[in-house]
């Protein structure tokens, strides 16, 4: 997988993803990046790229020569006309299948904005996706790419050590994870719980089921739907509607969810 990332701060980028599990990666020759920075590409003496907006209002916005000629050298890198993600809080959310989707490119072009945005024409003519990070708004692209790249990066095959954990973490089958522990049994006055120590493998197959089942009813009740959920799953949910026993603590919100999905299930 080639990264390239179009911006105005490419060492941030730089530093970001050499470090860690996609700056191993890199290593490995799995990944490579180039940044290109759009100041380069500036059309006046002064290496600005900015300009103020047609109808007012506040701040300045990206002009389209400069991101143009910037994405002209990116093409004639790569040979042809890549797929071009725009970031931008008006995009699509990015989610775990579109990482999946984003890691089969073999070349994956960034373009980060600043200011108030970047002039529309040259978005016309470039952008393939738009793309947001979540509901909150940032000073710039940047970081918003060094997610999207993580996220797509450990979905390409060798990335991980463990193969398999690329697959059987959150958001694959739409649960979160359970709980994790390590040495020492007692710390802060809290054990590790005992299903754990006990060495049946089956019980704490379904411990874990049934703590992430519980997270997601806590924390994400909106995954819950999209889960596939077998006899075991729906007794356990049964259980927390009805009694929820200790350590479990359900409230009556939470109860009556939970009774509406049982009986869509049970009507399926
Ligand atoms: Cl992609 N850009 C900016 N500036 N802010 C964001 C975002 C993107 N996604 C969420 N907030």
């Amino acid at each position: 997988m080639n990264f390239y990332v179009m911006t105005l701060f490419p060492e941030m980028i730089e530093s970001g993803m050499h470090t860690s599990i996609t700056g191993r990666a890199m290593a490995k020759g799995l990944l490579s990046l180039t940044t290109v920075n759009i100041r380069d590409f500036s059309t006046r003496g002064d290496g600005r790229i900015d300009d103020y907006p047609y109808g007012g209002g506040a701040g300045m916005v990206m002009q389209a020569e400069p991101v143009y000629r910037a994405y002209e050298h990116v093409v004639n890198c790569i040979g042809h006309r890549p797929r071009l993600v725009y970031l931008t809080p008006q995009g699509s959310v990015f989610h775990q299948q579109m990482a999946k989707e984003f890691a089969r490119e073999e070349d994956l072009v960034f373009l980060c904005g600043h200011y108030e945005g970047i002039d529309e024409r040259v978005l016309d003519e470039i952008a393939t996706d738009y793309v947001s990070i979540g509901d909150y708004v940032l000073t710039g692209g940047e970081l918003p790419s060094m997610v999207m790249m993580d996220a797509i990066a450990r979905m390409v095959p060798g990335v991980l050590s463990n193969q398999e954990s690329g697959e059987t973490e959150t958001f694959s089958g739409n649960l979160l994870e359970y709980p994790q522990y390590s040495r020492p049994e007692l710390w802060h006055d809290s054990a590790v719980p005992p299903v754990l120590l006990s060495g049946h493998h089956g019980n704490v197959d379904r411990w874990r089921r049934d703590q992430a089942l519980y997270r997601t009813l806590k924390n994400r009740p909106d995954l819950l739907p999209g889960v596939e959920l077998d006899k075991k799953d729906r007794k356990f949910l049964r259980e927390l509607a009805d009694t929820a026993p200790e350590p479990y603590s359900v409230v009556e919100e939470e109860k009556e969810f939970l009774r509406k999905l049982l009986a869509k299930h049970d009507k399926a």
